[in-house]
C-alpha cells in the first residue's frame, strides 16, 4: 500500500500547472512507495487559488503561505512563485520541517542560495530544484552514454536557449506574466531563466565549470512597469553569451536570448568527444543525434536515435516502443525520482546544494559581463 505525501502548492502559473500535472500523473505510471496527494493550493488571491484548486483537484486553498506552512497535514511544499520569494518561503518551510520542491533558479543569487542550502541541511528536509530538462529521456540517455565512456575525452560543450517573446518594446516589466523582465523579482534575465537550464544540464553531463568570460546585452533599456504604471529602467539581461573552461579540460560555449526572432523555446546542446558526438534539440525532444567514429569509414554518419524503446530511460513506464512522450513528462519523471529518493534514502538531484553550483556559474557569468574579465566560479 502506497503512503500519501501531502503537497502544498504555492503559486498557480505555468509552472504550478506543470508540477501539478506531474503529481497527478506519477502514480498512474510509476509504482512507488509514496503517492502525492494534492492537499492545498496557495495564492494571495482567493478566487484565483480556488479556480486553480478546482481545475487541478487540490482539496483546499490558503491565501497566506505562512498558514500553509503551519498546517500539520502538509508534508511537502512546492515553491512556484517569482524568484525573489524563494528564499523566504524555503527557509520558513525548512524550519517548519516541510520537504521542499523549488522552481528554478534556486534563488536570486548564490548568497541567497547558500542560506537556503544551510536551512534545508540544518532541518534535514528533503529538497529538490525543478530543472526538468535532465529528465527528458533523450537527455538522460545522453548522460548514460557519456558516463559509459562512449564519447571518450570530451573536447567541446555547446548549448543555446533561444526565444523571441520580448522583442516588442511594449511588453511591460513586472507583474503577472512579465515579472521575468523585472530585475527586482527575477534577479537576472536570460542568465537565471534560460542559461540556468543549460548550465544545470552541462554540470550534470560534463562536470564542474572553472571559469567564464561573458557578455550580456539589454536591447530595450526602458519598459513600463505593470505594478507602478511608470516607464522604468530595465535591469535584466535580454541576451547573454559566455565561454568557459570545464574542470575536465573541455571548452564550453553558451548562448541565450529572448531576441532570436522565430525561436520560441529552442534549447539545443552538442557535445564533441574523442570517439563520438551527440546533439539534442528540444523541438525534437525524443531524438538524440549520435555520431560514432568507430563505424567503418564509408558508413560513418550522424544517426538519429528515436529514444522511445523500453530500454531507454523512463520509457518502459509509458506506452509501447516507438511512441513518443513530451515536455510535460519530464515533470512526471522528476516527481517519480524525488519519491524514489525518499523511499531509498538516496536523494534525487538537483538538490538545493547541486542547484547552488548552477547559481554560482550564473553569478560568475553576470560578474564577468560587468567587468569584462575572465571570472572564477564559486
Ligand atoms: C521562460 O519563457 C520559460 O518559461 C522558462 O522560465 C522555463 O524555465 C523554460 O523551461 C521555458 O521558458
Amino acid at each position: 500500500m502506497s503512503k500519501p505525501l501531502n503537497i502544498g502548492m504555492i503559486g498557480y502559473g505555468f509552472m504550478g500547472r506543470a508540477h501539478s500535472n506531474g503529481y497527478r500523473r506519477v502514480s498512474n505510471f510509476f509504482n512507488l512507495e509514496y503517492t502525492p496527494v494534492l492537499k492545498a493550493a496557495c495564492a494571495r488571491d482567493a478566487a484565483k487559488a480556488r479556480a486553480f484548486a478546482d481545475q487541478w483537484g487540490y482539496e483546499s486553498i490558503e491565501t497566506d503561505w505562512r498558514k500553509l506552512l503551519e498546517r500539520k497535514d502538509i508534508d511537502a511544499v512546492d515553491i512556484c512563485v517569482p524568484n525573489n520569494l524563494h528564499k523566504e518561503i524555503a527557509i520558513a518551510a525548512a524550519k517548519a520541517g516541510k520537504m521542499i520542491l523549488c522552481e528554478k533558479p534556486l534563488a536570486m543569487d548564490s548568497a541567497e542560495g547558500e542560506e537556503m542550502c544551510q536551512a534545508v541541511e540544518k532541518a534535514g528536509v528533503a529538497n529538490i530544484v525543478w530543472y526538468n530538462y535532465r529528465r527528458i529521456p533523450a537527455v538522460t540517455f545522453a548522460k548514460q552514454l557519456i558516463d559509459s565512456g562512449k564519447l571518450g575525452k570530451i573536447f567541446h560543450y555547446r548549448a543555446n536557449f533561444l526565444q523571441d517573446w520580448t522583442i516588442n518594446a511594449d511588453v511591460p516589466q513586472g507583474g503577472q506574466g512579465t515579472w521575468r523582465l523585472d530585475a527586482a523579482a527575477a534577479g537576472s534575465g536570460v542568465t537565471g531563466d534560460l542559461l540556468a537550464h543549460c548550465i544545470d544540464t552541462a554540470l550534470w553531463l560534463n562536470g564542474s565549470i572553472s571559469n567564464v568570460t561573458a557578455m550580456t546585452e539589454t536591447f530595450v533599456k526602458q519598459r513600463k512597469h505593470s505594478l507602478t504604471g511608470k516607464v522604468e529602467k530595465v535591469g535584466i539581461d535580454d541576451a547573454c553569451a559566455f565561454l568557459c573552461h570545464f574542470q575536465n579540460g573541455s571548452l564550453g560555449l553558451f548562448e541565450s536570448t529572448r531576441y532570436a526572432r522565430g525561436h520560441k523555446a529552442l534549447y539545443t546542446f552538442e557535445i564533441n568527444g574523442e570517439h563520438a558526438s551527440i546533439k539534442w534539440d528540444l523541438h525534437d525532444l525524443h531524438r538524440l543525434q549520435w555520431f560514432d567514429h568507430k563505424t567503418e569509414g564509408p558508413l560513418r554518419a550522424w544517426s538519429s536515435i528515436h529514444v522511445t524503446d523500453g530500454e531507454h530511460p523512463y520509457m518502459s513506464k509509458w506506452w509501447v516502443p516507438g511512441l513518443a512522450i513530451g515536455y510535460e513528462h519530464s515533470f512526471v519523471h522528476q516527481v517519480a525520482d524525488f519519491l524514489e529518493g525518499l523511499a531509498t534514502g538516496k536523494p534525487a538531484g538537483p538538490t538545493f546544494r547541486d542547484a547552488l553550483e548552477t547559481q554560482q556559474v550564473c553569478d560568475a557569468v553576470l560578474a564577468s559581463a560587468k567587468s569584462g574579465a575572465w571570472t572564477g566560479v564559486g
